[in-house]
C-alpha cells in the first residue's frame, strides 16, 4: 500500500492522485497533520512541500514529477507514450507545472469574496481537521497569508492580470475543442500531459468556487476531463468503444497541435528568460561544484528577477530554477530517443513554434539531491 501525503486543494497532489487512480495503484491519502508525517516523513524528506509519497518499501519522495518517475519504474506494465510523444508529454508536464501556476494562483487569491472562506477552511482542515470547525479559520489564515504572498514573485500584478486571464481563457477554448473529439490530451489514454495539467486545472481552477464556475460555463468538456481524470476507470461515455491508445506521432490532430502551439507561445519566453538568468547565476557562483545544492535552505530557489512578454503584456517576476529542471527532463527524453523519433519530436515542436526549446542548453545540468535542486 502506498501513502500519499497531500490535500484536495494542493495543486501537485492533484497530479499524483490522478496518476495513482488511473493506473489502479492502491493508495491511501493522509494530511500533513497525520502523526507519521511529523515523526517519520518530514525528517526523512526534509522538505515541507506536498505531495510526498511513501512507498511500501519505505522509500519517500517529494516532488510530483519524481513521484511519477518512481511509479513508472515500479509499475512498468502501465501504458505510456513512446517515441516522440515521450518528449512531448514531458514538455507539456513542464508547461503545466510552471506556466499555468499564474492562472491557478490568480483565480484562487484575487477573488476573495467567493474564494477566501472556502480556501482558508481548506487549509484549516488539512492542518487541524481533528480540532473541529471553530479552529479552522485561524489555522487556515496563517497558511493563506503565506500562499497569497507568492503572487508578486510569480509576476501576478495589475499589468499582467489581463494577460493571465486572456491566456487562460484561450487555453480553455482550445482544450474544450480538443475534448469534443478525444478524452485525453494525447488521444484515448491518459499521459503525463494530462497528469501535469490536472494540477492547476483541478486543485485550483476546477475546484475553487470562482474559477470552477468559469470552467463549467465556458468549457464544459474541460470540466468533464477533470471528472474523468479523477475517476479510476476510463469514464468516457462521450467516446465509447475505443481502444485505449495514444495518437500516432506522425498524425497528430489539429486540436492537439493548436493546444501545443498555445503552450509553446505562452511558456517559451519565460523559459528563455529563466535560462539566461541561470547562466548569469552560474557565472556569479563559480564555487558551485557538482553535487552541491543550488541553495542551502530552499529546495526550488529563484535565480533572480526576469522580464518577458505574455499576451503582449510585460511580466516581471522571480525566475524559478525548477522549471529548467523540468525542461531538461523533456530534452533528456529527446536525446535518448531513436533518430526517427528525435526528428519527429523536433517537427512536432517546430510546428508549434518551439523547436528552439530542444536546443536551449544550460551552462550546467541540474539534478535533484535529497529532494532539493542541485548542480549535476
Ligand atoms: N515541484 C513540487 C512542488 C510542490 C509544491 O509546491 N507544493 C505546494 C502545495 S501544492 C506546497 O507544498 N507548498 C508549500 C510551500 O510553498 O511552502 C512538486 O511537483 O511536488
Amino acid at each position: 500500500m502506498i501513502t500519499l501525503y497531500g490535500a484536495p486543494c494542493s495543486l501537485y497532489t492533484g497530479k499524483v492522485r490522478s496518476y495513482l487512480r488511473k493506473h489502479a495503484v492502491p493508495f491511501a491519502e493522509r494530511f500533513q497533520s497525520h502523526p507519521r508525517y511529523r515523526d517519520a516523513v518530514l525528517p526523512a524528506v526534509k522538505n515541507r512541500r506536498i505531495p510526498v509519497v511513501e512507498f511500501d518499501d519505505g522509500a519517500m519522495v517529494q516532488d510530483s514529477s519524481e513521484i511519477l518517475d518512481a511509479l513508472e519504474k515500479r509499475f512498468p506494465h502501465t501504458a505510456r507514450p513512446a517515441g516522440a510523444l515521450r518528449t512531448i508529454e514531458l514538455f507539456i508536464e513542464a508547461y503545466a507545472e510552471r506556466s499555468l501556476l499564474k492562472a491557478a494562483m490568480h483565480y484562487r487569491w484575487n477573488f476573495p469574496d467567493e474564494n477566501r472562506a472556502f480556501i482558508v477552511g481548506e487549509f484549516g482542515r488539512l492542518l487541524a481537521f481533528e480540532q473541529g470547525p471553530a479552529a479552522w479559520p485561524q489555522v487556515g489564515e496563517g497558511i493563506a497569508g503565506r500562499m497569497s504572498a507568492y503572487l508578486p514573485p510569480l509576476g501576478i500584478d495589475a499589468t499582467s492580470i489581463p494577460a493571465i486571464e486572456a491566456s487562460y481563457l484561450k487555453l480553455l477554448a482550445l482544450l474544450n475543442d480538443h475534448f469534443l473529439h478525444y478524452p485525453y490530451i494525447l488521444g484515448d489514454a491518459p499521459s503525463r500531459a494530462d497528469y501535469g495539467l490536472m494540477g492547476p486545472l483541478y486543485a485550483h481552477l476546477g475546484r475553487d468556487p470562482y474559477p470552477v464556475r468559469i470552467m463549467q460555463q465556458k468549457a464544459p468538456m474541460v470540466m468533464r476531463w477533470v471528472e474523468r481524470m479523477n475517476a479510476p476507470e476510463q469514464h468516457a461515455p462521450e467516446y465509447p468503444d475505443r481502444a485505449l491508445t495514444f495518437f500516432d506521432q506522425d498524425d497528430l490532430p489539429p486540436t492537439f497541435r493548436a493546444f501545443l502551439r498555445h503552450a509553446v507561445t505562452e511558456y517559451a519566453p519565460e523559459l528563455g528568460a529563466t535560462a539566461r538568468a541561470f547562466d548569469a547565476w552560474i557565472e556569479k557562483h563559480p564555487d558551485k561544484a557538482s553535487g552541491m545544492h543550488l541553495a542551502d535552505k530552499e529546495d526550488q530557489p529563484s535565480l533572480g528577477p526576469i522580464e518577458y512578454k505574455l499576451e503582449g503584456a510585460t511580466v516581471r517576476q522571480m525566475s524559478a530554477a525548477h522549471t529548467l529542471w523540468m525542461l531538461q527532463r523533456a530534452q533528456d527524453a529527446w536525446n535518448a530517443a531513436a533518430a526517427r523519433d528525435t526528428d519527429r519530436a523536433r517537427a512536432i515542436l517546430a510546428d508549434a513554434g518551439g523547436a528552439h526549446l530542444l536546443d536551449l542548453k544550460l551552462a550546467r545540468r541540474l539534478t535533484r539531491i535529497d529532494n532539493k535542486l542541485a548542480i549535476a
